[in-house]
């Protein structure tokens, strides 16, 4: 399979240096910064990433700073409509184009766009500007009172932290395309949706191609016609077959290219490709079941955190880290805790890796009033939407957690997570849903998911140094879940220690690489010998940033790699426990 695909509507991206300023007394939106800003004495900074590690004046910078850039607009991209698209931005932005207001987004890891047409100049120059807000309160998703009073466990980075592009799209143009995927014997059904949009001043009627294309070549096509009045919407279901189709999953993902095309007389029309794979995945009989066979996940939880770029993981950085999970035999892992960007679950979608997909909802919990206050269920719900919109037609995305470790003792938790599930649910019907819970048997909101993860530290936070208590309290609290939860299949999110590189103790104490390497073990051990258990995560792939506290050593340690990803001594014992463990069992 080829690791490119096409990307066939224009796009102009934004990458490079942008100018940039901080604003510590919220001045320039009075001063209309946007309106003609004196670039020559701002700074400049590279996007995508973040601004801190760029320049250490800006390291613990919280608050609003500007970004700027100019950018050519050809002339024949008059003719079709123009979008500017954000892949993220942490963690507030508001959008000018030459003086022009277009909108703002609050969420730092979900994409969002806006038609700017009414703003631009073709054949011309043009201005954009960003202002970004990383001010945190205690109803940001995630919340928290400071750089060092975060109530999340990773540094808060500020910034474009992902690509911003012009794309250029045709009046009538599909606006999206969700692919379903079931198995049939040996063949693959594709339940599809296609939303197409007219934004013609008349009625139009067009001819729509479907195209299923493999290996660059086209094994099925399908046509219909649609007719759209002028300014409206439709949507078109088709069921297609692939006969004999290969199926998505960690031992062979295999891709396919959904191409479709739309005509009619007034313009070249539109053609979009959409990948997906032929997979299903099913919570049944407390097993999660991918392609029918119960799977285990082996992996990590982890984070987009490097040095200089912050929350920005370029291509290479991505391409190390993948070849790492590979060696060691992962093959799945969290998107702690926030999804991340596109690049990043296209090379899922590639490998095979099975994803648990997270929301931003992260640290919903003591420091926060209530749970179920109106601006934050409305926050979380939204951004359970975008998430999935952007990432829905993903083979790798088998479950979507929409909190981690939320007050889940509190009983007003169950409202807010209704209301998150039912939003899911309504994005995507066919998706199981759950969250990352560390209240355990206090839990009272178990009974809404379907299926349990549970980040545990016993041997870390509790039972400190004390293996032989951390094993067996785990093994107890597991069986107690299970008993009260049978039907469920129980995933271990998070376990872990931290370890300092380069510090030995025998025998292990806390703190040591072997101790972490220890802890790993037994809690694996432990895993493998209950049936229900459906897979493990170890907290973390790689060493992360975080605020200061004195919890902490300037980084949390419990990567088995380091945040330059050398290898601690518990990659040789996590390869050898992963590579023994089939995914299938
Ligand atoms: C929590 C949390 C993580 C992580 C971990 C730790 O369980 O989910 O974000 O940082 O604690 O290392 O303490």
């Amino acid at each position: 399979m080829k690791l490119e695909y096409s990307f066939q509507r224009e796009t102009i991206d934004l990458s490079g240096f942008w100018h940039f300023r901080i604003d510590p007394e919220n001045k320039g939106e009075s001063e209309k910064w946007y309106e003609e800003p004196q670039v020559s004495e701002w700074d400049e900074l590279y996007t995508p990433a973040s601004w801190n590690e760029q320049d250490s004046r800006y390291t613990w910078y919280i608050g609003t700073a500007w970004y700027t850039r100019a950018f050519w607009l050809p002339e024949d991209w008059r003719s079709k409509l123009t979008l500017i698209f954000f892949d993220g931005v942490n963690y507030k932005a508001k959008v000018w184009v030459n003086g022009i207001y277009l909108g703002e987004h609050e969420g730092g890891f979900t994409q969002f766009a806006f038609r700017a047409e009414k703003a631009l100049r073709f054949g011309e120059s043009n201005r954009i500007v960003v202002m970004v807000d990383n001010t945190l309160t205690g109803k940001t998703v995630p919340p928290g009172a400071g750089m060092n009073a975060t109530y999340f466990d990773f540094f808060h980075y500020g910034g474009i932290h992902r690509e911003a592009y012009l794309l250029s799209v045709p009046k009538v143009h599909f606006k999206d395309v969700t692919i379903r995927t079931e198995i049939k014997g040996k063949d693959g059904i594709l339940d599809i949706d296609l939303e197409i949009v007219n934004e013609l001043e008349e009625e139009c009627s067009c001819n729509v191609t479907m195209q299923v294309i493999d290996e660059d070549e086209a094994i099925t096509e399908e046509r219909t016609s649609v007719t759209i009045g002028p300014g409206a919407e439709k949507t078109i279901a088709q069921q297609i077959t692939v006969e004999n189709a290969e199926f998505w999953g960690p031992e062979s993902p295999r891709l396919y290219t959904l191409r479709t095309k739309l005509a009619h007389d007034d313009s070249k029309g539109d053609v979009k490709d959409t990948r997906f794979g032929i997979r299903t995945v099913k919570v049944e009989d407390g097993k999660i079941l991918l392609n029918g066979r119960p799977v285990f996940l082996k992996g990590f939880g982890r984070h987009e955190d490097f040095p200089v770029l912050g929350k920005a993981l370029h291509g290479a950085v991505l391409r190390k880290d993948y070849g790492l999970m590979m060696y060691i035999g992962a093959n799945s892992f969290r998107t702690s805790h926030y999804p991340y960007s596109r690049t990043h679950l296209d090379l899922a979608d590639e490998k095979g890796f099975l994803v648990i997909l997270e929301t931003p909802a992260v640290g919903l919990r003591e420091n926060v009033e209530r749970l179920d206050d109106p601006e934050i269920v409305e926050k979380v719900c939204r951004m359970t939407r975008e998430m999935i919109q952007r990432d829905k037609n993903r083979p790798s995305v088998i479950m979507y957690s929409l909190f981690n470790e939320p007050g889940s003792e509190r009983e007003e938790f169950r409202n807010i997570l209704m209301a998150a599930k039912e939003e899911a649910r309504k994005a995507d019907p066919t998706r199981p849903v759950t969250f990352a819970s560390c209240r355990h048997l206090d839990d009272v909101a178990l009974d809404l998911v379907d299926a349990l993860c549970h980040n545990f530290y016993y041997g870390w936070y509790s039972n400190c140094g004390d293996l032989e208590a951390a094993a067996q309290t785990l093994s107890e609290t597991l069986d107690e879940l299970h008993r009260r939860f049978p039907e469920k299949p129980i995933i271990i999110t998070e376990f872990g220690a931290g370890a300092i590189a380069g510090v030995h103790r025998h025998p292990p104490e806390m703190w040591s690489e072997e101790y972490q390497a220890e802890l790993i073990k037994t809690y694996w051990k432990v895993l493998l010998s209950k049936d229900y258990v459906s897979g493990g995560h170890i907290w973390n792939f790689a060493d992360f940033r975080v605020g200061q506290s004195p919890r902490r050593t300037t980084i949390n340690r419990k990567g088995i790699f380091t945040r330059t990803r050398d290898p601690k001594l518990a990659v040789r014992v996590v390869k050898n426990l992963f590579t023994n463990t089939p995914t299938y069992r």
